[in-house]
């Protein structure tokens, strides 16, 4: 038997739920690329906010790329369960504030007609960092900002909403990229005709936001279990860790939720914490990912119980990130690593390697490259990252396994090209895909060049 409204009171009683009427709250919210890590994070803030008496913030989930979770959620009037694990157990919690999932290319004007509403007043994303079309120095790639980008749909909305004389809308950006926010308040700019962007300048917000959940994609395996935990059918179920951390610049064009109910933390100073988080956390996963996975491993919890690679986790977000970063009042990043240290051992969630393995060509810029280039000025260089960064080259070649990358066929043809003697400049020299962002000085390329062997 499938969860839905009508089975929803077959639920054990160890299930927390929500206990506002969800049929009376408008959609407040179109939130682009309803993945996992929306459904775990954002929409149960949401759901909290609406527990505490907000009204009107049902969540409009918008896929532009496939209609799996739109199967997964509307049959299911749009509940789901996420279960937090740890070693302490499960906590499993009914989330309702996800009304219904559109799929862009089945009703594309279903999805301008939600942008356009008067009732919504945050468009949000968590569309993975390729989502946003840009060229590997971070510009608006035209090529790939087509009709089926969110480019194109937010033009659509904003052009009616401004002929209908409707406020603008918060651009709530939750994708981990530098400075979310003003990237993508540059890049719409950048799309938008000259008249368009200027009613977005003025009628419009884009804040800047860290957001820090670990959400593994959601296996069959997990599905069974939850089934048979709940004797109810969850297709969308999420599974994650008992970490939530949210904190989001207080810049908003309209109203919001109280999100801070769940926890968020407002405040006009996110940069300090989204480059900790971009820098640690996410570049020790990425160094964890391409290391972990050439050494056979599957899972991060297996990666980093690897004596010498947990050092060089901790050497890479103590000694290189952490010295990167100017930590706001009251962060103590070497506390920091040691917690992020000991949610990657968390033995019950089982976080894929590969997945952080993927979309490499959009990460490390943000995760690497920028500490690297922060370092180089002052005549430093990073051995661990150094070291992560020869075993991504090494993995873009693509002999090991499939590359699961936008970019590549351009990656597999630089190497063809290039081969081992000159990849390492094909990529980071002056003129490399990359050197906008960084270039390898000669002591990182005698440090890499005998690790791609
Ligand atoms: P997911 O695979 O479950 O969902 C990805 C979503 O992005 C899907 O809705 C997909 O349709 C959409 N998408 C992918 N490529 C797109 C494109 N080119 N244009 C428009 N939409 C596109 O992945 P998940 O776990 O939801 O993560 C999504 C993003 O959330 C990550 O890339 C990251 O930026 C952020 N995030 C994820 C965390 C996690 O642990 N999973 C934690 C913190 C942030
Ligand atoms: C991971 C992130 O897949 C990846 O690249 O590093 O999704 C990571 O799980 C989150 O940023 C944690 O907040």
């Amino acid at each position: 038997m499938r969860l839905s409204a009508a089975t929803l009171d077959r639920l054990p009683p160890g299930v927390a739920r929500f206990g506002y009427d969800r049929d009376a709250q408008p959609a407040g919210i179109v939130h682009f690329g309803i993945g996992a890590f929306h459904r775990a994070h954002q929409a149960v803030y949401t759901d909290d906010a609406m527990n505490a008496g907000d009204r009107g913030w049902g969540i409009t989930g918008v896929s532009l790329r496939s209609g799996d979770v739109a199967a997964q959620t509307n049959p299911q009037d749009g509940l789901y369960t996420v279960s937090a694990r740890s070693a302490q157990g499960d906590a499993t919690r009914l989330i309702g504030s996800v009304r219904s999932v559109l799929v862009g290319h089945e009703h594309p004007q279903a999805v301008i007609d939600a942008l356009a509403s008067p009732d919504t007043h945050i468009v949000s994303f968590t569309i993975t960092e390729k989502g946003y079309c840009r060229t590997p120095d971070g510009a608006l790639d035209r090529a790939l900002a087509g009709d089926g980008s969110i480019y194109a749909y937010l033009a659509a909305a904003f052009r009616r909403r401004r002929d209908m004389g409707l406020p603008g809308v918060t651009l709530l950006c939750c994708d981990n990229l530098a400075d979310n926010g003003a990237q993508l308040s540059r890049l719409v700019g950048d799309y938008l005709d000259p008249d368009l962007a200027r009613w977005f300048s003025v009628e419009c917000a884009c804040p800047s936001t860290m957001v820090d959940r670990i959400v593994p994609a959601t296996s069959g395996a997990d599905r069974d279990a939850v089934e048979a935990q709940l004797g109810l059918r969850d297709e969308a179920t999420i599974i994650t860790e008992p970490f939530s951390q949210w904190v989001i610049e207080d810049r908003f064009a309209g109203p919001r939720p109280r999100w801070e109910t769940g926890g968020a933390q407002f405040t006009h100073n996110v940069h300090a914490f989204e480059t900790a988080k971009l820098r640690m956390l996410n570049g020790a996963h990425s160094a964890l990912a391409y290391l972990g996975l050439a050494r056979g491993y599957e899972f991060v919890h297996q990666a980093v119980a690897d004596p010498e690679l947990t050092a060089l986790a901790g050497a890479l977000m103590r000694d290189e990130a952490a010295s990167s970063i100017t930590p706001a009042q009251g962060q103590d990043l070497d506390a920091y690593a040691a917690a992020l240290l000991a949610r990657f051992r968390n033995p019950a969630l089982n976080h894929r390697l590969a997945q952080i393995a993927m979309d490499g060509s959009q990460k490390i810029p943000q995760r690497w490259l920028e500490t690297l280039a922060f370092h180089q000025k002052a005549g430093r260089n990073c051995p661990a990252i150094l070291t992560a960064l020869a075993a991504w080259i090494v993995h873009i070649r693509g002999d090991a396994r499939p590359v699961d990358d936008p970019l590549a066929n351009d990656l597999r043809m630089l190497w063809r090209k290039a081969g081992t003697a000159q990849i390492i400049d094909a990529l980071f020299g002056q003129n490399g895909l990359f050197s906008a962002r960084w270039t390898a000085d000669a002591a990182a390329r005698h440090f890499m060049q005998p690790l791609l062997a």
